[in-house]
């Protein structure tokens, strides 16, 4: 077998940056190129700077290097593509559009998609969302990826091009801090604890959303590609759980560990986006398919990243 050669975009993201990692970890440092419009400091590996809008610029790494899968991690999420909402869907669907030409064109045979809960909207059921229901996204990243998802789907069907996708929920690392999204709360949240600051929430006390700890997402993104193709049924894109809690419940499993934690709420604009979201989601096809479970509840994923905080905190100190 020959050996794969990845191309990750955004690479420089929340996602991206751990991603790398892993992928760095099976494919080996030299078989995976990372790629963003900046590079971060601390990173080490082949990285080129990237502009993903840029069709001419994307071929030329796919040659250069003789790219055989593209993880698309690059794209503006929920809460800041409301700024700007003409600009963030031309964002999100020129560069998936150059990557799924690119690869279609140029012998690429693995692409991954990262999808959101954001694809569904108002009208769902909102416990335990099933795959399928009828998506109506209240935002413009929200209606990027669902269309993204159809898009995928049609690549797959009309020309063969393996592309696979996971509807992330909330994803909580302690290596990267997200940036533009509706769940950001629940990252900002333990860097102001460990720091013994209080923190001001944007989300009401009692928003119950999806959330999935890094590891966990990241594992799910790497079983799902090595899955063998005859065991994907879902071309769009797969719900995927990992816990549902909502800022109360999270305020109090860090207060176990920091009893004087204080946390206000300040609801803004992403209190709306929020409620139009799944509380939790029905997984099951992905557990049917290709063996999904998740490991991390609350409770492991609080003092996992409190313990990682801490160590990052101490050995370096800075604030955000
Ligand atoms: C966001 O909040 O926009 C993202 C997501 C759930 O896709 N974290």
């Amino acid at each position: 077998m020959n050996q794969d050669v990845i191309l990750i975009t955004g690479a420089s993201g929340q996602l991206g940056i751990v991603l790398t990692e892993k992928l760095q970890e099976k494919y080996g440092i030299a078989n995976v190129i990372a790629t963003d419009l900046r590079c971060n400091t601390e990173f080490k590996g082949q990285f080129e700077i990237l502009d993903v809008t840029d069709f001419d610029a994307i071929k030329t790494i796919v040659l250069k290097y003789q790219v055989t899968q593209i993880y698309h991690m690059a794209a503006i999420l929920s809460a800041k593509g409301e700024g700007s909402p003409l600009s963030t869907w031309d964002i999100n669907m020129s560069t998936f559009f150059n990557v799924l030409e690119v690869s279609r064109l140029n012998q690429v045979n693995k692409v991954f998609f990262p999808s959101s809960i954001a694809v569904f909207g108002d009208n769902i059921q909102r416990e335990n969302t099933p795959q399928s229901p009828n998506l109506t996204p209240t935002t413009v990243y929200g209606i990027s990826k669902a269309a993204g998802e159809n898009w995928a789907n049609y690549y797959y069907k009309k020309y063969g091009l393996d592309v696979r996708s996971l509807r992330y929920p909330g994803v909580i690392g302690y290596q990267s801090l997200p940036g533009g999204g509706t769940t950001d709360y629940a990252v900002d949240i333990f860097h102001k604890a460990v720091n013994n600051e209080a923190y001001e929430c944007f989300l009401n006390a009692t928003t119950m959303l999806p959330m999935i700890y890094m590891e966990d997402a990241i594992r799910a993104t790497i079983e799902l590609m090595d899955v063998p193709k005859e065991k994907i049924t879902i071309r769009t894109s797969y719900n995927i759980a990992g816990m549902s809690f909502n800022p109360k419940q999270l305020a109090l499993s860090i207060e176990k560990s920091y009893p004087n934690f204080q946390m206000t709420y300040q609801p803004d604009f992403r209190q709306d986006i929020a409620n139009s979201w799944p509380m939790s989601i029905d997984d099951s096809q992905a557990k049917n398919d290709w063996n999904w479970q998740p490991k991390y509840n609350l409770e492991l994923m609080t003092a996992d990243m409190l313990k990682n905080l801490e160590n990052k905190y101490n050995s370096n100190p800075i604030t955000i």
